[in-house]
């Protein structure tokens, strides 16, 4: 097998950023560098922007309004096979699903409802392009010192 070293955005959500410390040490001792990572504010607009895949959707509002309710961590990690290496940890979307069958990936410890599932990751190279961009871009909300 061979498996490429590839780049991944990771997100830790409002509701677990408490748990930051615990949830970036796990990272590192699944074997993730961590390129870069920042805690900031998200404003509605790059919330919205960020999700703007989800826009119309009956959860984006309480999705955008969550998201925005606190503190974020964004991280730009690497690994070989990053991108399913990092869903994989995270689990699946649905925590109820993720609490059932993956109890201890990610998602299944630390969600506190279904919008509140704890993390984000990119789901594709193409995605990972542009949320790393978006986060850690010249322009990008965590790019700043
Ligand atoms: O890539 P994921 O975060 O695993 O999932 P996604 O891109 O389909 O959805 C983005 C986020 O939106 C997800 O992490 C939680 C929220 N979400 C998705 N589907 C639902 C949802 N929230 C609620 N309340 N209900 C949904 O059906």
């Amino acid at each position: 097998f061979f498996f490429h070293v590839e780049d991944t955005y990771a997100m830790i959500k409002p509701n677990a950023v408490s748990h930051k410390d615990a949830i970036i040490a796990e990272i590192k001792k699944e074997g993730f560098d961590v390129v870069k990572f920042k805690e900031i504010r998200l404003t509605k607009l790059q919330a919205e922007e960020f999700y703007a895949e989800h826009k119309g959707k009956k959860f984006f509002d309480e999705l955008v309004g969550f998201m925005t309710g606190g503190d974020v961590v964004c991280l730009h990690l690497r690994a070989p096979n990053a991108i399913q290496a990092w869903r994989y940890l995270m689990g699946p979307t649905n925590p109820n699903t993720a609490k059932q069958d993956y109890p201890l990936c990610l998602r299944a410890r630390y969600a506190t409802g279904f919008t509140e599932n704890a993390t984000h990751g990119s789901d594709s190279p193409i995605s990972a392009a542009r949320e790393l961009e978006l986060a850690f871009g010249p322009k990008g909300f965590a790019a700043q010192k």
